[in-house]
């Protein structure tokens, strides 16, 4: 056993490459030749074989970081280690181990024997042991699984709490094990292994497979997996069970690991999988699949309804599916918070009455609706963190130097969204004579697409309808929508009595990625105060 340092090898002609993807983690066993990280040149994607078969001891770089050929990107102990070339990267060591040779301590600084007990089960006695997950011999990173348990309520495999040494099995298959019964006994190294009590969380079972909602579940932290039927998927960012090759692959095609159900050993990761899952995504884009189940949720299932009564069918429209595709997509796309106030419009209604004889003259209405409009291209100015986008893949917000508000319009059709364009400079009768007429054409079916389109801001109003409050879906990727409930006569405390006054409800949803709480109470405090006294629009 010794330690070796792990080089970049001559990376044909590249300079400095970038990389991309750590491998393996301290205290892994591997093969000569196994893959550790992936970097990539702006030509291709390399891996950097071990040097040596043995532990890895431990990884100096990091995702993101350029080296360059010759530079240190770990250490191996070399002489023990897997003997195969598709050695798991970082999961089911178990089944790498199987292919190897017993390993060695690592020499990286000393070793002692431990005694792994069985943790908490969560109340649960006497669990049969169902399958050994390693061999005396087999080297084991913390965290591994050591044997799976099965209660009647939940499967569990109970990890390595440390890096090592299988020395002995304590247990064997069938064994019906509690709390405190001693599972195996191992070298623990001191690269993977501290105290018992820091490692703790380690120890815990994690229940692969509850069987109900009552899953067992370990006494501290446990890393408890949903139940894996056909219908379900990993969460994102859950830990991969997939080899170097298989993550290769997955590379190339684009396809999300976290994402993928592994039907191999243990819920591994094989190719197939990968291929499956692509094809199932490119089935679901060319069906329209968003409305059945987009974002990798399972749909939802229709019963036969005509077993309950009789049905008709009828074929949904482009504009209700487009809607429908749509309503989805933002709504599992963005994080929602909806703010709500009131403002007090008894002054602006006496006002907008007011202008009831010009109207006729110019043949407009002066409805509440132009009022917004302008409040709104206000409050956007004076919080330009709502006139924005986010662009997540290149992790920018895009800042609007313009202000073109949408106008919700609901038609015999469906929902259709027409934008005035510059509504900061334009004035109320113009803006009342072209919300009209985008509603005529909205409901005459005559909008161009061109009028539908950049939007900062959606205004929706139900007010001429009624309702007290609701929750709009943001239209993104705008960052906010005002909702319009219908104003009513409410008791207003003046710090003397109670005042009849007209108030309007608010409802503004925003996306919490871009937009804080603070910043939407302000927004609706600020819109309040502009529809309150509508002379602050002049200022
Ligand atoms: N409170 C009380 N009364 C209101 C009001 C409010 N918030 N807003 C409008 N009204 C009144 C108007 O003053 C008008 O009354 P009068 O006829 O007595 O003057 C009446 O309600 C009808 O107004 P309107 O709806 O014709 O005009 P508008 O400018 O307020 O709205 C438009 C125009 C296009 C927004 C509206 O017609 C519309 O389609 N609203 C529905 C939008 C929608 O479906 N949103 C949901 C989207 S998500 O599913």
């Amino acid at each position: 056993m010794s330690e070796q340092d792990i080089k970049v090898p001559d990376l044909g002609g590249a300079d400095e490459v970038e990389v991309i993807e750590i491998l393996v983690s301290a205290g892994d066993s591997v093969a000569e030749e196994d893959p550790i990280l992936t970097v990539e040149s702006d030509k291709a994607s390399v891996e950097l074989p071990a040097p040596a078969a043995g532990t890895i001891g431990a990884i100096s770089v990091k995702v993101g970081d350029k080296v360059r050929e010759g530079d240190v990107v770990g250490t191996i102990n070399a002489g023990g280690g897997g003997g195969s070339a598709e050695a798991p990267a970082e999961a089911d060591k178990s089944e790498a181990a199987e292919e190897a040779p017993a390993t060695e301590v690592p020499a990286s600084g000393g070793s002692r024997t431990e005694t792994v007990k069985v943790p908490g089960l969560d109340g649960f006695d006497n669990v049969p042991v169902i399958e050994l997950n390693v061999r005396e011999g087999d080297t084991v990173a913390a965290d591994d699984p050591l044997v799976t348990v099965e209660s009647d309520k939940a499967t569990m495999e109970i990890p390595s709490p440390f890096a090592g040494t299988i020395d002995k099995l304590l247990v064997k298959e069938g064994d019906a094990l509690s709390e405190g019964d001693s599972l195996v006994e191992m070298t623990v190294t001191e690269a993977g292994g501290s105290a018992p009590e820091e490692q703790a969380p380690a120890s815990q079972p994690a229940a692969a497979k509850a069987d109900t909602g009552t899953a067992a579940k370990p006494d501290r932290q446990p890393a408890e997996a949903p139940a894996q039927t056909s219908q379900e998927v990993p969460s994102p960012g859950a830990k991969v069970h997939a080899g170097p090759a298989v993550r290769k692959v997955a590379r190339e095609l684009g396809a999300d690991l976290t994402l993928i159900k592994g039907s191999g050993p243990k819920g591994r990761i094989v190719k197939e999988d990968v291929e499956s899952y692509i094809k199932q995504q490119l089935q679901k884009v060319q069906s329209g699949g968003a409305v059945s189940g987009g974002a990798g949720i399972p749909s939802v299932k229709l019963p036969d309804f005509s077993q309950f009564g009789e049905i008709e069918r009828e074929a949904m429209s482009r504009l209700h599916l487009a809607t429908a595709n749509n309503m989805q997509r933002n709504w599992l796309n963005v994080p929602h918070v909806t703010q709500f106030d009131d403002a007090d419009i008894t002054d602006l209604e006496s006002y907008r009455k007011g202008l009831k004889a010009e109207g006729e003259k110019r043949g407009v209405k002066m409805t509440p609706l132009p009022f917004l409009l302008k409040a709104c291209a206000r409050a956007l100015a004076d919080l330009p963190q709502f006139n924005v986008s986010l662009d997540m893949e290149r992790k920018e917000l895009v800042h609007k130097r313009y202000i073109h508000i949408g106008i919700a319009v609901d038609t015999p059709a469906g929902l259709m969204v027409p934008v005035i364009r510059d509504v900061d400079k334009k004035g109320l009768w113009e803006l009342a004579q072209e919300a009209a007429e985008l509603a005529a054409k909205a409901r005459d079916k005559k909008l161009k697409p061109a009028e539908m389109q950049g939007a900062c801001f959606t205004i929706t109003s139900l007010g001429g309808i009624g309702g007290t409050a609701f929750t709009p879906i943001v239209n993104a990727p705008e960052v906010a929508i005002l909702g319009i409930s219908k104003a009513a006569m409410k008791p207003v405390w003046d710090g003397g009595a109670f005042q009849p006054r007209l108030m309007l409800p608010l409802s503004l949803s925003y996306d919490h990625r871009a937009v804080n709480g603070a910043d939407a109470a302000r927004f609706t405090t600020r819109l309040s105060q502009l529809l309150g006294d509508i002379r602050h629009l002049l200022l």
